[in-house]
């Protein structure tokens, strides 16, 4: 079912509306789900009221991004693990985080490290994924081994297990090239990722409301306010927006704006040095600018969680309504990025054992 966030003709808003009345009845009836079609059963399973509402009301025009929730400020600002040296983190810095959703950057890698590294991002800019089989930045840690060797380092991990904790997996990682001269990625937010497709989330909390993913995205390149760097809305985090469909802007193969007055908010532009990493959940509102100089800006991401979320349970494929293309997930799995995964929720793959099968490949004649 294509649910993509699209201006809807009246006709079919027509049609669309009670279509989400009798669903939405549905789910309070509590009628046994098991009979729909798959696309209803998730509407009707992972859909909150709230969601219904919102698309109802406004006649079709305006829903929320993601599942809904509010944020928590937890009790103690203490780290969740002590780590003493270089990386540890103050309290008064995890408060920061807490405030803002965001902080950074901290250095990990040296200039000529991700110099290097450059050449054999480009290499691969337009190749098929060995995971997915089809052209696509997400979860190249599969096949790149020094990838997931930057993405496994100590600067990295032992930070963001202060605010996540000991066990943390990686559940995807994403390629950024952002070429010459190209548009902004604009404002967006994300709770458990339901805005991949609207129907399912990727992510199964327990606690909507608690800090249960975080992105930590390192620069490749110098990113600079000329070429887009990340920039954030500060304390947004604090709930999922709605957005409406349609306008000028556009999210990858989407297009809305998301519901927040940029003019009264206090952006906050971010230069990161090549080399360098931020963390943020990506709860907080954030995007990039257009990258308006000759060369690309490149950087990676990880979105990290602690090993009790559980991931794309019972799910063989899902399809994203941004970066297009249906993804099977026969060869994905989430990925031990430091410590032990206790809980077994997800299906789990260790990268390095596909470095190994990839490397073996015959590759096909021409
Ligand atoms: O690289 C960018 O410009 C956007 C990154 C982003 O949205 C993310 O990592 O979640
Ligand atoms: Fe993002």
């Amino acid at each position: 079912m294509n649910l993509h966030p699209k201006p809807r003709p009246f006709w079919q808003r027509v049609i669309i509306i009670p279509a989400l009345c009798l669903l939405m009845g549905y789910k309070a009836f509590h009628l046994p789900r098991k009979m729909l079609p798959r696309a209803l059963r998730s509407i009707v399973t992972n859909w909150s009221y709230s969601m219904f509402w919102m698309l109802i009301r406004s006649g079709v025009t305006r829903a929320y991004i993601d599942q809904p929730c509010e944020f928590k400020v937890p009790d103690s600002f203490e780290p969740k693990l002590a780590v003493e040296g270089e990386y540890h983190l103050a309290a008064h810095q995890i408060e920061e985080f807490y405030r803002n959703g965001f902080i950074g950057p901290f250095d990990a890698f040296s200039r000529e490290e991700m110099a290097d590294f450059r050449h054999e991002m480009l290499a691969v800019e337009n190749t098929k994924s060995k995971t997915y089989d089809f052209c696509t930045p997400r979860d190249r840690h599969f096949e790149m081994p020094r990838l997931w060797n930057y993405m496994t380092s100590a600067a990295i991990t032992e930070r963001v297990a202060q605010l996540l904790g000991p066990d943390l997996l990686c559940w995807r990682s994403q390629l950024f090239y952002k070429g010459p001269h190209s548009p902004a990625i604009q404002f967006h937010q994300a709770s458990t990722f339901m805005v991949e497709d609207y129907l399912d989330p990727a992510l199964f909390p327990t606690d909507l409301s608690e800090i249960f993913q975080l992105t930590v995205w390192v620069a490749v390149d110098d990113a600079t306010a000329e070429n887009g760097c990340l920039q954030f809305v500060p304390g947004t985090h604090d709930s999922i927006r709605t957005i409406t469909f349609g306008g000028n802007e556009g999210f990858y193969g989407a297009q809305f704006s998301l519901d927040f007055d940029p003019e009264a908010s206090k952006i906050v532009t971010l230069p990161v040095k090549a080399g360098q990493f931020v963390i943020f959940t990506e709860r907080c509102i954030h995007g990039s600018p257009p990258n308006t100089t000759d060369r690309h800006r490149l950087a990676f991401n990880i979105r990290v969680i602690p090993t009790n979320v559980p991931v794309y349970p019972d799910k063989e494929k899902y399809r994203s309504v941004y970066n297009g293309g249906k993804y099977y997930l026969k060869n994905w799995g989430v990925s031990v990025l430091r410590g032990e995964d206790r809980h077994q929720l997800s299906r789990s793959v260790d990268p390095r054992e596909l470095h190994k099968e990839f490397s073996r490949e015959v590759p096909r004649a021409a």
